[in-house]
């Protein structure tokens, strides 16, 4: 159970920077991947390992197209844990975004349902950057690890990235992950040149995205559902920074958290250190 380890090359490097995400050879061995799909089984039944207790209730949605998302599955998942506190992503992402030091922000367990070729927007990820829900850290130096639990193509739903977008800064109003109208979105959006990039993956490959790239993807129109665990990384140093925007983490701080507080507490791992 972990993730294989992988030296990022100057050639990934180069094309991270350029294009605002890449896409990572297999990491996960086969064993790794069933354990996983068998972490989301349980974690639907609410089936918890340990004595803690989940950050967030859930009910599962009533139509069954719709777009099923946990939020730290680390909590109470042992395999989600291993998975998204592995040194190896860390390493990873430190190399990509010149780092020292890598830690968790928060991870996600998704699941898209297949839709056997009906056509509804229920599954969704409306365009969006990560950025826009983190404004309350420090650095915009991010990036998300999406993990594929099986091969992801358009055609079950996978996530599309906006070339080169990470170069737009933090776009206001962008945090429109629950809007389900990928067209409205891209008008709004689309102001400079917009590229969509599937992000064709094999089960057990990773694609990694920066903070600020925007991204989304649409329904997954085969019979089975999409799985992925996506871990949300930081560097060591994030800390809370003043202004409009809250985030549920804030509240990890402690109860009276101070602006320019680090995000380095026990709910905040450390992966890697250089
Ligand atoms: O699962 C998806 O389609 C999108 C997920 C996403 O927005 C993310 O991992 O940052």
């Amino acid at each position: 159970m972990g993730v294989n380890s992988y030296n990022i090359t100057a050639a990934d490097k180069e094309r991270f920077d350029q294009d605002g995400y890449w896409i990572s050879p297999k990491l996960l061995d086969d064993e790794t991947i069933e354990r996983l799909r068998g972490a989301h089984e349980r974690i639907w039944k609410k089936d918890y390992d340990g004595a803690g207790m989940p950050l967030h209730d859930f009910k599962l949605p009533d139509n069954p197209f719709a777009l099923r998302k946990f939020d730290n599955g680390w909590w109470i998942n042992d395999e989600v844990h291993s998975v998204v506190t592995d040194m190896n992503l860390g390493k990873m992402a430190a190399e990509l975004l010149n780092e020292d030091e890598i830690r968790l922000w928060h991870d996600q367990v998704i699941y898209k349902p297949g839709t056997s070729g009906q056509e509804t927007n229920a599954g969704n990820v409306g365009w969006h950057q990560d950025y826009g829900y983190w404004r309350a850290s420090s650095t915009l130096n991010m990036i998300t690890v999406w993990i594929a639990l099986q091969d992801t193509d358009l055609n079950n739903g996978g996530m599309m990235t906006i070339l080169g977008s990470h170069k737009w800064g933090s776009i206001e109003g962008s945090d429109t992950f629950f809007e389900q109208d990928m067209t409205k979105l891209k008008q709004r959006f689309a102001t400079r040149e917009w590229v969509e990039e599937p992000c064709i993956l094999k089960a057990g490959q990773a694609s990694f995205h920066h903070a600020l790239t925007f991204h989304g993807s649409s329904t997954n129109l085969t019979d089975q559902p999409r799985l992925s665990v996506v871990a949300h990384l930081m560097p060591g140093d994030a800390s809370y920074k003043e202004g409009r925007a809250r985030h549920d983490n804030v509240r990890l701080l402690g109860p009276r958290p101070q602006f320019g507080q680090k995000f380095d507490n026990e709910f905040f791992p450390l992966l890697y250190s250089k």
